[in-house]
This record gives C-alpha cells, sequence and structure tokens, in this order.
C-alpha cells in the first residue's frame, strides 16, 4: 500500500464520517432540546429571558417538541388537554449548561402517569449571576401564567397543572400559583432554593397557599435548599442537610465555580433523584411526621397517627396518600435513606433499658443481616437509664440475623462492664401490631463484644 492509497482511504473515511455526522444532527434537529449558554453569549444577550417550552408525551418520550400557543391550533400536537399537565422547572444554572436530568425526570414522569409533560426551559435567564437570576424568576412566572391561560381557553382545567419545580423552580412555580391564587392542582418543590428566600414574605416563595397541595422534598437546607417547612408536607430526608454518599465538604461555597460544580451539589440534587426513583415505584417512601430531627433520630417518632396511621409518601399519589381533611400544613416529616437507588431502607427503633451507671459509658450496635452491617455509637450518662435510637438498615426487622453490643468506652478510660435489663428492636412504621424483639439481662464486658442471633421468620402475608 503507498502513501496515495493511504491518504485516498483516510479522505474516504473523513468524507463518510462528516455524511454520517450530518445525518444524525438532522435527526436530533427534529428533537427539540433546552438551550444552553456560555458567559460571553449571556453578556450579549441579557436583555431577554427567552423562555421557550418543551413538550413530551407518551407518543414523544424521547423526542420533545418545541411548544407554545400555537402548536394547539397550528399543526397536529401530542398536546391532550384532557389528560393532567406535569410542568417542570428548573433551577439555577451557575455555568449556563443545560440540565442534564430533564429528559429523565420527564420519562419517569410519562412512566407513571399519562399526561403532557411540559418543561420551561428559561437557562438564558437563570445562568450566572445568582443574585440577577432570583431577580429574573418572578418574570419567568409571569410568562408562564400567560401560557397557562391559553391553556384554559383550550380546555386545561387549573386543578389539572402539577408543578415540578427544581431548586429556584420551586420558587417560579410557587410564584405561579400566587398569580392563580393558589388554585393550581399541585407543586412539588424538589430542595426549594434557601438562600435569598428563607426571610422571604410568602408572596415571594414557595408557600402552602401556592396550590391545592404543596409537597416538598428538603435534602440540602444547610446550603442551597430552604429550611423551614414550604408546603402542605415537608419530606426532611436524613435531617434535610447532610445526605449519605454525599462529600461532607465545607470547601463547597469555594468550588461551586469549579469542574466539580456537579460533586458539590451532590446533597442538593438528591431530592430529584429520591423523586424520580419515587416515580419509578420500586418501594415505598414514607414520612413520619416529628417536630425536629433529633427527636426521631431519638425515637419520639415512630407512628403517623396524626394522619390516622396512613404515613405521607413521596410520589404521585393524590395529596402523597394523606386521606384526612383538612390537610395539616407545614407538616415536616423526617425518613432515613441509603445512598443510592431505590434510596428506600428499614426504619429500626433500638430501645435498651441500662442498670444505673458510675460514670457515663459507650457502647457500639452492630444489627447484621448476612454481610450487610449498620452500626450506632451510643453515649451513657449515670443520670438516664432508658435510651432510644433509630437506626436505617436494609431489610425488614423479620431479617434481621444478630445484634452486637461492644463496650467502646474503654479506649479513652477504664469502663468497666455495662449491664443492660432489656436491648429491644421495632419495626416502624408498621402497619400491623408487631412484638418487638427483645433480649433481657445482658452483660457487656470490657474489651469482650455481647452479641445474639434471632431465630426467625417473616410471616408471608
Ligand atoms: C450547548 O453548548 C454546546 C457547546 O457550547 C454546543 O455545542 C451545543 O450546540 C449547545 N446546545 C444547544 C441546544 O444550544
Ligand atoms: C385525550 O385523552 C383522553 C383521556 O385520556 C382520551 O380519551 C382521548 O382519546 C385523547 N385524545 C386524543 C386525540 O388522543
Ligand atoms: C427508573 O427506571 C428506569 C427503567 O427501569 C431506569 O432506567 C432508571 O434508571 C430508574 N431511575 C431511578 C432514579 O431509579
Ligand atoms: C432563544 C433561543 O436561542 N432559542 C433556541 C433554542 O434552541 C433551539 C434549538 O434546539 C433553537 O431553535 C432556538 O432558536
Amino acid at each position: 500500500m503507498n502513501w496515495k492509497v493511504v491518504l485516498l482511504c483516510v479522505w474516504t473515511v473523513y468524507i463518510t464520517s462528516l455524511v454520517v455526522g450530518l445525518e444524525e444532527t438532522q435527526g436530533d434537529d427534529e428533537c427539540a432540546d433546552l438551550n444552553n449558554t456560555t458567559w460571553n453569549g449571556y453578556r450579549q444577550q441579557r436583555v431577554k429571558l427567552q423562555v421557550q417550552y418543551l413538550l413530551l408525551t407518551r407518543t414523544n418520550m424521547d423526542c420533545a417538541q418545541t411548544f407554545d400557543q400555537e402548536s394547539l391550533t397550528r399543526q397536529p400536537s401530542s398536546f391532550n388537554a384532557s389528560r393532567p399537565t406535569k410542568v417542570i422547572v428548573h433551577g439555577y444554572r451557575a455555568m449556563g449548561s443545560k440540565p442534564s436530568w430533564v429528559k429523565e425526570l420527564a420519562r419517569a414522569l410519562l412512566r407513571a402517569q399519562d399526561a403532557n409533560v411540559l418543561v420551561v426551559d428559561w437557562v438564558y435567564g437563570a445562568s450566572f449571576a445568582y443574585n440577577l437570576v432570583v431577580e429574573n424568576y418572578k418574570e419567568v412566572a409571569l410568562q408562564i401564567s400567560v401560557l397557562i391561560n391559553q391553556l384554559q381557553e383550550h380546555g386545561c382545567k387549573l386543578e389539572s397543572f402539577h408543578f415540578i419545580g427544581i431548586s429556584l423552580g420551586a420558587h417560579v412555580a410557587g410564584f405561579v400559583g400566587t398569580l392563580f391564587e393558589g388554585k393550581i392542582g399541585r407543586i412539588t418543590g424538589l430542595d426549594p432554593a434557601g438562600p435569598m428566600f428563607k426571610g422571604a414574605d410568602t408572596f415571594d416563595r414557595l408557600d402552602p397557599s401556592d396550590a391545592l397541595f404543596v409537597d416538598a422534598i428538603h435534602t440540602d437546607s444547610d446550603y442551597f435548599g430552604i429550611s423551614i417547612p414550604v408546603g402542605h408536607v415537608d419530606f426532611f430526608l436524613n435531617g434535610g442537610m447532610d445526605q449519605t454518599g454525599c462529600a461532607r465538604s465545607r470547601f463547597a461555597s469555594i468550588l461551586i465555580y469549579s469542574p466539580v460544580y456537579g460533586y458539590v451539589i451532590c446533597d442538593h440534587m438528591r431530592a430529584l433523584h429520591v423523586y424520580m426513583s419515587a416515580l419509578n415505584g420500586s418501594c415505598p417512601l414514607r414520612g413520619i411526621p416529628c417536630s425536629n430531627y433529633e427527636d426521631f433520630l431519638n425515637g419520639q417518632c415512630v407512628n403517623c397517627d396524626v394522619f390516622k396511621g396512613t404515613c405521607p409518601s413521596i410520589g404521585l399519589s393524590e395529596n402523597s396518600g394523606i386521606a384526612i381533611s383538612p390537610i395539616p400544613k407545614e407538616q415536616k416529616l423526617f425518613l432515613l435513606t441509603t445512598s443510592s437507588p431505590p434510596f428506600c431502607t428499614h426504619h429500626i427503633l433500638l430501645e435498651l433499658e441500662v442498670s444505673p451507671l458510675d460514670k457515663s459509658a459507650e457502647v457500639e450496635v452492630t444489627l447484621r443481616t448476612g454481610n450487610l452491617g449498620t452500626e450506632r455509637r451510643l453515649r451513657f450518662q449515670t443520670s438516664t437509664t432508658v435510651y432510644r435510637t433509630v437506626m436505617a438498615h436494609p431489610v425488614v426487622l423479620c431479617e434481621i440475623h444478630s445484634i452486637q453490643l461492644r463496650n467502646t468506652g474503654s479506649r479513652f478510660y477504664r469502663q468497666g462492664d455495662i449491664h443492660f435489663k432489656s436491648v429491644c428492636l421495632s419495626g416502624f412504621p408498621s402497619v400491623r401490631r408487631e412484638d418487638p424483639l427483645c433480649v433481657n439481662n445482658v452483660n457487656v464486658r470490657r474489651g469482650l463484644p455481647w452479641s445474639h442471633d434471632f431465630v426467625q421468620v417473616c410471616d408471608s402475608y
């Protein structure tokens, strides 16, 4: 093979790739996408918000159409006014990039419900300087309300709209709700934005008066998210601040403009991923009402009696599954999750009664099922004898194989033996009354772990 042949081959491959590339681009062009912007593009065109809408339905789940009022009259559209409409509103875009999760959320919604999914693309207005973006959000809401008015003229009912707002998008949705005097069907806020909103008037932020039903998931309320309840029900995952599997770095604020941006907002984006997982319906994510996380972890809240026994769940079920009326407002709900889909875990209440101690002591508790283990370190004071704590275990109570207690205080000083009158485990919230698993008269000696194997089978019904 001489060099001319090589060149010809290279040339052919090059031309072929161009043609193939062209065809692919043409294919993509038929499907609409969110826009993105760069710092330069943004500086040149800052005056306009350039809001556009994308429509996805079960007939075009993978190929969005651009949508506006004309779409309804001009040509056959997959929009169906007799179906419910889900409106996705993204939040702040620090780098001007388009949100990557929109299609996955739309698909999860469409798998769960035959609906129109409208995506509000306001990437231009949502990018770069956060304070300017906050100035834009009401204008975006105003533009959305114009579209909603037009859709109403085509037969859509206000209560058939369900807004799903992520971060700042939750407050955009809230302001649309304000403009319709709370008559919109539902707003779901996924870690509603905190900075510049926590102290805001309810007029300016998402609150329960914005829709017939408002639910919110909180996952980063100490940083990008809001720490106060903003809905009828507010799910605080793992206390609402730090999520399992996310780095706990206080460097977050410094790194926000760096390439690890995606990593840094791990806590904040967890609300979205848990919500998508709940839409998939693989396992229930139920919240337990409690006044604060500390009380929840201390086993003070283990039932849903205020909801007549049915715990509200994350997802699409009507009013989060709440059957009582009137629906309470700003009800804080707590649940623990794992670090990856489907995020569900089982809440186990551990109750210990310790014999009076001379000095404070420390014990490590481990629950085991096969090679799955859950640990918790507990400190016992001389003044208290009954302790309750909540643990998250990957399986239900009846599948726990063993419990181990280890006397760990001796690392600091000579900690003597600890005697427990009883060690009990129970699962909650329980659908039916179950007896707790108890072991009585337990002596945990220094340097010698105590363990107990449970011999049990799960009722099958
Ligand atoms: C987004 O930006 C990238 C890189 O600047 C560009 O290649 C792409 O075409 C843009 N997409 C849209 C939808 O504007
Ligand atoms: C619109 O949706 C309704 C309710 O799901 C259905 O009965 C009807 O056939 C749909 N219309 C079209 C044109 O698909
Ligand atoms: C939901 O289910 C789909 C299809 O089974 C899967 O591709 C997707 O990863 C799931 N998403 C989550 C968040 O569990
Ligand atoms: C406002 C704006 O730039 N809109 C553009 C968004 O991207 C689509 C292609 O996906 C263009 O057609 C729009 O002009």
